[in-house]
């Protein structure tokens, strides 16, 4: 089953950048700032090898895991491994979300920040990795790598992505309005949308409302993450998030049954996330797991991550756990898989592409 899950294309539409670093990675450079005398590494080690986290744990690693990599070269290093580990795994179409990030002390902007995200999805080269251009003439969206299909003699694998830029919670009403202005900026790099994500327990709906709408009106594809913490039930912003009808959802962890009900009506897809969700406690057990009931309902799903690297996760695995845990059968993992297609954020000509891919897989997989 493993190497099937991993040989079925699959659609990823909710991962973190920072959160979908390799371990080896952070440990590697954990150590070189230990070594510079910049964090304790004796310490650090032992918080990034940590398996079970709650959530407040998790936003403590976040910290951590951005004290290590906000700088832009490893910024475009991370880039490059996790759009290669994404592509190892058969994930042909990828979302990628991200916090742009300032860091005055060395000459950072959200912008350069996003430039060194730009320049990870060109520097790997064992990867046909497919972002968008603008054509100056024709005004239209080309893929802006040429396709080559050898790479070392192997034939390539070839991955579509786009971008999604996070706001974070604990930004404010300006910081969130910077960083929608940027991504209509950068949507001949292949940014499309905008998620909202971070803690929980921290900011207001109000704060970020004024850049969603901004970035609505706009155009941009809007998700976000509705995640109430059993501490903070916040119903008025579930309530208010459900009312701005985003494209999609994350997550979604609420308590009230009229929610649920404005949920299934709504027929907003859902990025489910079932290792986080266990793992940050969230959902107390997959057996009580919402993905059954939405499932069930036929409610639009799409399986993913969250941050396959905090979680030590991918995104085969979760189909394993889904298949595992609710009894889901290879033509309905294909069928779920495929799904996802129809609530990416691109055109009819993209999901086209993807459809195909699909459709030629199905010999291959024995089905
Ligand atoms: C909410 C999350 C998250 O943006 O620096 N993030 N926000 N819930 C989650 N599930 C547990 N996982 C990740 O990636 C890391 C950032 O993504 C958000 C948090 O804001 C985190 O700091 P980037 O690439």
């Amino acid at each position: 089953m493993d190497d099937w899950l991993v040989s079925m294309p699959k659609v990823e539409l909710h991962a973190h950048l920072n959160g979908s670093i390799r371990d080896s990675t952070l440990l590697q450079l954990a150590k070189a700032l230990g070594e510079k005398g910049v964090i304790d590494f004796s310490e650090v080690e032992h918080v990034i090898l940590k398996s079970d986290r709650s959530i407040v744990e998790v936003f403590k690693l976040f910290d951590l895991i951005h004290i290590l990599t906000t700088d832009h070269k490893t910024v475009t290093r991370i880039t490059k491994e996790v759009i290669a580990d994404f592509a190892s795994e058969n994930v042909v179409y990828l979302e990628l979300r991200t916090t742009p990030k300032r860091n005055d002390s060395i000459g950072m902007t959200k912008r350069s920040y996003m430039e060194a995200v730009v320049k990870g999805l060109r520097a790997e080269s064992s990867v046909d990795v497919v972002f968008m251009s603008y054509t100056a003439n024709g005004g239209s969206f080309v893929n802006s790598l040429p396709s080559n299909d050898e790479y070392n003699g192997k034939t390539r694998k070839k991955i579509y992505v786009r971008l999604l830029l996070s706001i974070d919670r604990r930004e404010t009403t300006a910081a969130a309005m910077e960083t929608v202005m940027l991504a209509v900026e950068m949507r001949h790099l292949g940014v499309v949308g905008i998620d909202l994500s971070g803690n929980p327990l921290v900011g207001e709906w109000a704060t970020y409302l004024p850049a969603l709408e901004f970035a609505r009106d706009q155009g941009l594809y809007i998700t976000f993450t509705v995640e109430r913490c059993v501490h903070v039930p916040n119903r008025q912003e579930v309530q208010a998030m459900l009312e701005f009808s985003p494209q999609r959802i994350g997550h979604a962890i609420f308590f009230e049954e009229e929610d649920w009900r404005k949920l299934k009506s709504s027929k907003i897809p859902v990025e489910i996330c079932l290792t986080s969700n266990i793992r940050t406690m969230s959902v107390r057990s997959l057996d009580v797991h919402h993905f059954v009931d939405l499932y069930n309902g036929k409610h639009p799903l799409v399986l993913c991550t969250d941050d396959s690297g905090v979680f030590s996760t991918s995104v085969s695995n979760e189909y394993k756990i889904a298949a595992s845990s609710f009894g889901l059968g290879k033509r309905e993992m294909f069928e779920l898989a495929k799904s996802a297609v129809e609530f990416i954020f691109a055109d009819d000509a993209m999901k086209n592409d993807l459809r195909k891919i699909f459709d030629s897989s199905v010999k291959n997989l024995g089905l």
